[in-house]
C-alpha cells in the first residue's frame, strides 16, 4: 500500500493500472522520461528558443500561428495558476507513517487504522498559516494548519486540524465574516500575513466568543520555531463507533517529539524578512538530515452519558477539554520521513475534507464540524475540479468503483455500461454496513428531537472562562509575551472604537492584562475587572507542559562564528559534538571559503576551515544557539566587526544559548556589554551535556541562563 501512496504522489508521467478492477498493485510508475523536450502531446520539439517565423536570416518577420510548439507552450504558462485556498493559502508538508501502538482504542472505535498495530499507514501532513496568501512568509503570528490525510484500506481519512485546540468562531455560518475580517482589507489589500489591522480586531472585539482563540494566536503558539515543534489538533468533536454499536465523542491530539517551542516575536518579525520560507526549510531540513520528526497521537473520549457534565458545551469549537478533566490516551505515533518532490502536484493540490472519514469514525453534531463538512468538498470543486479525488495526492488507496461518473478531468475507466443502480447485473450495489472493515459505513442510529430553530445552547453563550483558564496557565515569561502580542496588534488599530473595544473586552480575562494593554495602546486602563477571575489553571494549556522526555538539541541549527586565527581544534571538536546530538552546525566566517586558523596565520603549517556563510549573509536569528572558539586575532577581529558584533547581541537578546571559549568569551563581554550579565564558567571541564538547544560543553561559558533575564537585549 505504501508503495502505491508513493507512487501515487509521485510526479508521475506514465502511471498504468488496471482500469477494470481499479487494482492497483500493478501500479507502475515510469518517471525516468526521457531528457529530450517534447509538447504535451508527445511530439519531440526541435527548438524552444525560437518561434517559428518568417525571415530572410537577417531580419525577423511575422511568428506564425502554425507554430503548434511555441503556441502551447504559452498556453500552458499562461494557465499555470490555480485558484490559491481561501484560507491558508500559504502551506508546506511532507510524507510519512502512521501507527498505533496497540489496540487500546478498540474500546471506543472499530477502525482499524486506529486500533491495528500491525498496520504502518500512510500519511501526508500540509502545514500551513491561515491568514496570509500563497506567497506570504512561514514566521507571520497566525494559527497553523495541521491537516492530515490518512491513505487507509478502508478509504481516505482527512483530520483537518491547527496547531491550537480551539477556534474563532461555534458556528460555522460565521466563517464567510470571520475571513472576510482576517484578511487582508477590500479597499486597500493590507496586511498581507498579519492580523494587526482594523477589521480583525473590529470583529473579534465584536465577537466575544473569540476570545479564548485570540489569546492562544498572541500566545508564543502563534509563532512556532517550527511545524515539528508544535502540536496539532483535530479541535472539533467527532465520534468513535465501537463494534457493538456504542458511540463516544473524541478530540484528536498530535504531540511532537521535539516539545513545543517557539520564536521570540522580535525574531519572527526579522526571519520573515531574512528567510521567509524558514519552516518549510527546517521541514526538509530535518527530513533530509535523516531527523524525522514524530508526534505521538492521542484521543481524549467522553463517553454519551457523560455528555453534559462540564460547565461548557463538548460540541463548543471554542473549548477545551482540559486534560485534567479529560486524559489524553496515547495510542500511537507518526513520522514524516520522505519530503514532497514537487509543490504544485502534491501541495497545492492535495485536498482535504473534515467530511472524509472512514467507518468506525463519525462526526458529533458540534455546528462547526458540520458545517466544515459542507465547505471542504465545495471549495475542492472550486480549486481543482469535481474529479479533485482522481489527483495522484488525493487518490485512495483502496479500490474504488461507483457511478459517479464524466466532469472535467475524469481519467476513472469504470468499464461499466451499467451506470446506475439498481441494475439488472447488480453492478456497483451497496454494501451492507456493519462493524468490521469490509463493510459499508456505519452511520449512528442517534435518536435526535427538538425544533427547527436558528439558536445556540445556553452553554455556548459563556465565553471567557476558558480565555482565563489559559491566561492563567502560562507561565510569567509567556504571559509577557502575550501581552506584548496584544499591544502590538491593537498598535496597528488606528480606529479608536476597535482598540478601546478590545482593550475592555480583556477586562473580562484578567485585568493586569486590560490594563497593561490599555495602558500601551492608548485604550481606557480599566480600574476593576469585568468579572473576578476564577483563578484556575490548567498545567496542560502552557507549552513548557510539552517538554521531549530527554532534553535535546537534535535538528537545532548551531553557528559557530569565527575570523582568520580561530583555534581549529576546538572547532573541530565542536563540530563533532553537535553531529553526535544530531543538530546541525554552520560555519560563520568574514567570507565564504577558506578561514586561517590560528596556527595557519603564527606560519606554523596550520589548517584552514570552509565557512559556510559570511556574516552579512546569515543572521543569528535562523540559528538555535552560536559557539565563539578562542584564538587572539580572531576574537580581536571579531570585536573590530560591527556585524559579528550585531550577532552576538541579537542572540542575546532573543534568549539563545551562546557559548565561547578564551578570547571567544572576551568578545562576548565586548559584544553584549552588560557588566552585569556574569559569565559563568561551567565547571564541568570536557564534559558535553545538552539540553533544550543550550550548549554547555567543557571549560565553555554559557551566557543563555543569563539571557534569560532579558526578553530583549541591549540591541532590541
Ligand atoms: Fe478550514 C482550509 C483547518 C474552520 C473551511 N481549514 C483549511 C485548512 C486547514 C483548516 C488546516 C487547510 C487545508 C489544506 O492544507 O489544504 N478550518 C480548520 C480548522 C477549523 C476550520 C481546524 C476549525 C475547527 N474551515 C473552518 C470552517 C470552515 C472552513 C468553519 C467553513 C465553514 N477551511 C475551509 C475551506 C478551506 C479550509 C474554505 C479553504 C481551503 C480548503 O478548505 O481546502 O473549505
Amino acid at each position: 500500500m505504501a508503495a502505491f501512496a508513493q507512487a501515487a504522489t509521485k510526479a508521475v508521467s506514465k502511471v498504468t493500472y488496471d482500469a477494470k478492477t481499479s487494482d492497483l498493485k500493478n501500479v507502475t510508475v515510469d518517471c525516468s522520461g526521457d531528457t529530450g523536450l517534447t509538447t504535451d502531446h508527445g511530439v519531440k520539439i526541435p527548438d524552444t528558443d525560437n518561434w517559428l517565423k518568417i525571415s530572410d536570416g537577417e531580419h525577423s518577420g511575422p511568428l506564425l500561428l502554425e507554430d503548434q510548439i511555441s503556441r502551447e507552450k504559452l498556453h500552458r504558462f499562461d494557465h499555470e495558476r490555480i485558484p490559491e485556498r481561501v484560507v491558508h493559502a500559504r502551506g508546506f508538508g511532507a510524507h510519512g507513517h502512521f501507527k498505533v501502538y496497540d489496540d487500546s482504542a478498540s474500546k471506543f472505535t472499530f477502525a482499524p487504522v486506529l486500533t491495528d498495530s500491525t498496520r504502518n499507514t500512510p500519511i501526508f501532513i500540509r502545514f500551513s498559516p491561515a491568514q496570509g496568501s500563497r506567497g506570504s512568509p512561514d514566521t507571520v503570528r497566525d494559527v497553523r494548519g495541521f491537516a492530515m490525510k490518512f491513505y487507509t484500506p478502508e478509504g481516505i481519512w482527512d483530520l483537518v486540524g491547527n496547531d491550537i485546540p480551539v477556534f474563532f468562531i461555534q458556528d460555522a455560518v460565521k466563517f464567510p465574516d470571520f475571513v472576510h475580517a482576517l484578511k487582508p482589507e477590500p479597499h486597500n489589500e493590507v496586511p498581507q500575513g498579519q492580523t494587526a489591522h482594523n477589521n480583525f480586531w473590529d470583529f473579534v472585539g465584536l465577537m466575544p466568543e473569540s476570545a479564548h482563540m485570540v489569546c492562544w494566536v498572541m500566545s508564543d503558539r502563534g509563532i512556532p520555531r517550527s511545524y515539528r515543534m508544535m502540536q496539532g489538533f483535530g479541535v472539533n468533536t467527532f465520534t468513535l463507533i465501537n463494534d457493538q454499536g456504542e458511540q463516544f465523542f473524541v478530540k484528536f491530539h498530535m504531540i511532537p517529539e521535539l516539545g513545543v517551542h517557539s520564536l521570540v516575536w522580535d525574531e519572527a518579525l526579522k526571519i520573515n524578512g531574512e528567510d521567509p520560507d524558514f519552516h518549510r526549510k527546517d521541514l526538509n531540513e530535518a527530513i533530509e538530515n535523516g531527523c524525522p520528526p514524530k508526534w505521538t497521537f492521542g484521543i481524549q473520549v467522553i463517553e454519551e452519558k457523560d455528555e453534559h457534565n462540564f460547565d461548557f458545551d463538548i460540541l463548543d469549537a471554542t473549548k477545551v477539554w482540559p486534560e485534567e478533566l479529560v486524559p489524553v490516551q496515547i495510542i500511537g505515533e507518526f513520522v514524516l520521513d520522505r519530503t514532497v518532490d514537487e509543490v504544485f502536484p502534491e501541495l497545492e493540490q492535495v485536498a482535504f475534507c473534515t467530511s472524509h472519514v472512514v467507518p468506525g469514525l463519525g462526526f458529533s453534531d458540534d455546528p462547526l464540524l458540520q458545517g466544515r463538512n459542507f465547505s471542504y468538498f465545495d471549495t475542492q470543486i472550486n480549486r481543482l475540479g469535481i474529479n479533485w479525488e482522481q489527483l495522484p495526492i488525493n487518490r485512495p488507496t483502496c479500490p474504488i468503483f461507483n457511478h459517479n461518473r464524466d466532469g472535467a478531468m475524469d481519467s476513472r475507466i469504470n468499464a461499466n455500461e451499467l451506470n446506475y443502480y439498481p441494475n439488472r447485473e447488480n453492478r456497483g450495489h451497496p454494501i451492507a454496513p456493519n462493524r468490521t472493515s469490509g463493510g459499508g459505513y456505519v452511520d449512528f442510529q442517534e435518536k435526535v428531537q427538538g425544533i427547527k430553530q436558528r439558536v445556540r445552547g445556553a452553554k455556548f453563550q459563556e465565553h471567557f472562562n476558558q480565555a482565563q483558564l489559559f491566561y492563567n496557565s502560562l507561565k510569567p515569561h509567556e504571559k509577557g509575551h502575550l501581552i506584548r502580542a496584544f499591544s502590538f496588534e491593537l498598535d496597528h488599530c488606528d480606529d479608536e472604537r476597535v482598540y478601546k473595544t478590545y482593550t475592555e473586552l480583556l477586562r473580562n480575562i484578567d485585568l493586569d492584562l486590560a490594563k497593561t494593554v490599555a495602558e500601551n495602546v492608548g485604550g481606557i486602563a480599566p480600574e476593576s475587572p469585568a468579572r473576578p477571575n476564577h483563578g484556575k489553571i490548567a498545567p496542560s494549556l502552557s507549552q513548557d507542559y510539552f517538554m521531549p522526555p530527554a532534553p535535546t538539541i537534535a535538528t537545532r541549527r548551531v553557528a559557530i562564528l569565527i575570523a582568520d586565527g580561530f583555534n581549529y581544534a576546538e572547532v573541530q571538536t565542536m563540530r563533532g559534538l553537535l553531529a553526535m546530538a544530531k543538530a546541525t552546525c554552520w560555519i560563520i566566517g568574514p567570507r565564504r571559503g577558506e578561514v586561517k586558523s590560528e596556527s595557519q596565520i603564527s606560519g606554523v603549517e596550520g589548517m584552514t576551515i570552509n565557512a559556510d556563510h559570511h556574516y552579512e549573509g546569515q543572521r543569528s536569528t535562523l540559528f538555535d544557539a552560536i559557539f565563539v572558539p578562542s584564538g587572539p586575532k580572531h576574537a580581536e577581529a571579531l570585536m573590530k566587526n560591527g556585524r559579528a558584533t550585531h550577532w552576538i547581541r541579537e542572540a542575546f537578546g532573543h534568549c539563545k544559548a551562546i557559548s565561547a571559549i578564551g578570547e571567544g568569551v572576551a568578545f562576548l563581554k565586548h559584544a553584549i556589554q552588560l557588566p552585569e550579565v556574569d559569565l559563568e564558567l561551567n565547571p564541568d571541564v570536557g564534559k558535553v551535556s545538552t539540553s533544550y538547544g543550550v550548549v554547555t560543553t567543557g571549560k565553555y561559558s554559557v551566557l543563555s541562563a543569563a539571557a534569560e533575564t532579558f526578553t530583549f537585549g541591549p540591541n532590541d
